[in-house]
């Protein structure tokens, strides 16, 4: 690859997100899709735990937030090739459902029966981005809904990912104070695609 321009290797997770009272419980009900797209010596992948790396990975699933309650999740993304990654670009993709039969509270406030409105009201508390010893955040997200977020692709890097490196990724999300009952058992299905740039 000489005049590299540019090489995009795609990694998406799910992250479930659900709220509500507690119900039946959802298990691995999230997808995990296989969009990976790799090239030999250029390749990122993703893990929850920073011990195995995959090109497609379920990261997490939260169940039956209450408004007021945040969750942080975290995964790790390594550079795997063997060429350096000057950027590093997570997107998030938010589908909003309806989970089950609403409740009478539920009904009264919402009168969409197939989109859920729970994205609206989670809210980006923090995102921080640990390379090495240093970390730091990414401000642009800060105070933002999932739902403004999806489809908008998040720079996580500002120096390179060099040749074997990890970093890993925190994200605190919270259901905001202000959701009423037409999020009450509301789902949230997030896919995240990290996108690495030589
Ligand atoms: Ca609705
Ligand atoms: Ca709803």
């Amino acid at each position: 690859m000489k005049h590299a321009g540019v090489v995009a290797v795609g990694v998406l997770a799910a992250i479930l997100v659900l709220a509500g009272p507690a119900k039946s419980l959802f298990t691995d009900t999230a997808l995990s899709e296989n969009n990976g797209i790799s090239s030999g010596e250029f390749d990122i992948a993703i893990s929850k735990d920073g011990s195995k790396f995959y090109n497609d990975a379920k990261l997490f699933e939260f169940s039956d937030l209450k408004p007021g309650e945040e969750r942080t999740f975290s995964f790790y993304v390594k550079n795997r090739g063997d060429v350096d990654v000057s950027r590093l670009t997570m997107t998030l993709y938010i589908r909003d459902l309806e989970e089950g039969t609403m409740s009478p509270a539920e009904k009264a406030v919402d009168n969409t029966t197939d989109v859920g409105e729970l994205s609206g009201y989670l809210i980006v508390k923090e995102l921080r981005v640990y390379l090495g010893r240093v970390s730091w955040t990414v401000d642009s997200v800060r105070g933002r809904s999932l739902k403004e977020l999806g489809g908008k692709g998040v720079s996580l890097i500002d120096k390179p990912l060099r040749e074997g490196e990890r970093l890993r990724v925190t994200m605190t999300v919270e259901f905001s104070k202000e959701a009423g009952n037409e999020c009450q058992t509301d789902r949230v299905l997030v896919n995240m695609k990290l996108s690495a740039e030589q």
